[in-house]
């Protein structure tokens, strides 16, 4: 089946000859690369027994597992259309993702499944951490069902939702040809290499964990020690097995927090790579010192994979994101997406293919992020040195990071705003000694209202990490002469108000 371009028949091409060696490393032991085979073929199994089709979306939300990986697989071998979902997100949160994505089937934790099937009109099947559920469970009695859908390379493999700035998250529709390319280049580009052992403590849930970490793995047909969550003690403790591991901000952060993280816990450690979020030069600079690694910069966004990255063999210049990626073109542009002189600040804008397919049922919101030469504009701030090099410095978008979550200050405005004793609010990002940035509200109230109120109303309706870790209550909001609320005025009255937190 050479013309396959379906992603799975990519990795499966590069398991191991010896298809015992173990994939997956977990707490209840090993999946083996022959597991994968036979277990995501028979999760294929299970849901096309109940009527998934290729092109058909399946949700999940589910916690982190072995489980959760192969179902992951399974979808592609069935060319049905991944959408994993954050399981922080309400039940009110995922109501919007299942209209809008009209899904065949759902896979859910057991403990939401009472409530999925009274609220959505779809098949609905269970995993929990645990390897139990009605999904393996139903998997024990049906045949192996072996074979890969043929797909092609411009069919999707995944939706992803980012949270937009008008506050409605967009499906950013992912190719098979997306993910193939950028992982292809990935692997080359950071040198994977015969025996290399991944640490995987990321969610699986975004691109960051699901594809970035785990599709340079199975490209080299590597073993993953496997977490399901971070833990820093359990990091530590198998970073001496591990050569390659890729975090958020936030990891490094708290590792370096950990006085027993030293530079004999990485000596067998090839390569430490860091995004989804700015990484301060001072955590870059405190690594290096104590572990005697360069942490690898790199950026991306979910709707392009991984953009660019720091060099593996150059320099890795702390506070820059390196170089546009092999076959990704980048300019830094005006608001009209003329490219400015090299230095200058404008919006960085990319091409090549990566970039996906456009947003879920939304030719307009779509057409509105590409120029007509066919450049996606990011939203991220940038600068391009004259070799090339790229530093983000700041976002066009209004958007906070937190701890490498993206929470839109829009929609949680939206949400606060809708308290009948609320008359406005502005939401911003304020520096955090842990999360890089965290969320506060600047409420006016309508009538009286108090930090705990509002706090009351989001909980439940918004996911815990969207939800502010301060409220301000004020007066007024500072606005321009053009009536815009001056966030950033806001951003410096409230810059300590983090300070000392963790
Ligand atoms: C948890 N909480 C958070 C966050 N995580 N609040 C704000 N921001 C967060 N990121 C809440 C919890 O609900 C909890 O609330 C309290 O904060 C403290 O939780 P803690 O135990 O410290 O959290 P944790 O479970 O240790 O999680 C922190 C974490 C996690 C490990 C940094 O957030 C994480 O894994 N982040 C990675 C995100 C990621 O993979 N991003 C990639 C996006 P309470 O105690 O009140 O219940 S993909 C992407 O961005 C692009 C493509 C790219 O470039 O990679
Ligand atoms: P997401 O929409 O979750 O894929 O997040 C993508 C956004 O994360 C980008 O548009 C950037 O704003 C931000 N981002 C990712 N990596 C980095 C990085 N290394 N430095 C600064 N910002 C980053």
């Amino acid at each position: 089946m050479t013309n396959n371009a379906n992603l799975y028949t990519l990795f499966q091409r590069h398991f191991p000859t010896d298809r015992r060696q173990p994939f997956l490393i977990h707490d209840r032991g090993e999946t083996s690369f022959a597991e994968v085979e036979t277990l995501s073929g028979r999760y294929g199994a299970v849901l096309r027994d109940m009527g998934v089709q290729k092109g058909d979306r399946v949700i999940v939300q589910v916690k982190k597992s072995p489980e959760a990986v192969l179902l992951y697989l399974a979808c592609l071998r069935i060319g049905a259309i991944f959408i994993p979902l954050n399981t922080a997100y309400t039940l009110p949160e995922v109501q919007y993702f299942v209209t809008d994505a009209t899904p065949k089937a759902i896979v859910c934790d057991p403990a939401e499944r009472d409530a999925f099937t009274t609220t959505f009109d779809a098949g609905i099947l269970t995993l929990d951490d645990q390897g139990g559920g009605s999904l393996p469970g139903r998997a024990q009695g049906v045949g192996a069902g072996g074979e890969v859908v043929v797909s092609d390379a411009d069919d999707l493999a995944a939706i992803l939702y980012t949270s937009g700035t008008t506050g409605r998250s967009k499906g950013a529709m992912l190719t098979n040809v997306n993910l193939a390319s950028n992982a292809q280049m990935l692997h080359r580009y950071w040198a994977w290499q015969k025996g290399d052992v991944l640490l995987h403590a990321l969610p699986i849930f975004h691109v960051h964990g699901l594809f970035i970490a785990l599709h340079c793995a199975l490209l080299n047909g590597s073993t993953v020690l496997f977490h399901n969550r971070f833990d820093p003690a359990a990091v530590i403790r198998d970073l001496p097995r591990a050569t390659v591991m890729m975090g958020v901000p936030t990891f490094y952060t708290r590792l370096l927090d950990a006085p027993d993280f030293t530079a004999q816990t990485c000596d067998q450690m090839r390569l430490f790579i860091s995004g989804s979020a700015p990484l301060l030069a001072d955590t870059f600079a405190a690594f290096e010192t104590r572990t005697g690694h360069k942490i690898l910069e790199r950026y991306g966004m979910t709707e392009a994979g991984m953009i660019t990255s720091n060099p593996y063999a150059g320099a890795r210049i702390a506070g820059t994101v390196g170089f546009a990626l092999p076959g990704v073109q980048a300019r830094v542009a005006d608001a009209t997406g003329t490219e400015l002189p090299r230095g200058k600040v404008g919006v960085l804008e990319i091409t090549g293919p990566n970039v996906f397919a456009g947003y879920w049922q939304m030719p307009e919101k779509t057409a509105e992020e590409f120029r007509a030469d066919g450049y996606f504009i990011t939203g991220d701030l940038a600068t391009m040195a004259d070799d090339g090099r790229i530093t983000i410095v700041g976002r066009a978008k209004d958007l906070v990071i937190s701890g490498g979550f993206n929470v839109y200050p829009k929609e949680v405005e939206d949400c606060i705003d809708a308290m009948p004793s609320v008359k406005e609010s502005a939401v911003i990002g304020l520096p955090h000694p842990d999360f890089g940035e965290g969320v506060a509200a600047v409420v006016v109230a309508q009538s009286a209202v108090t930090e705990a109120d509002v706090l009351a109303h989001l909980a439940g309706r918004l996911a815990k990490f969207k939800q502010p870790k301060k409220v301000f209550i004020v007066p007024e909001l500072p606005r321009n002469t053009m009536g815009k609320v001056q966030k950033k005025a806001l951003r410096e009255t409230y810059s300590k108000a983090f300070q000392g937190h963790q």
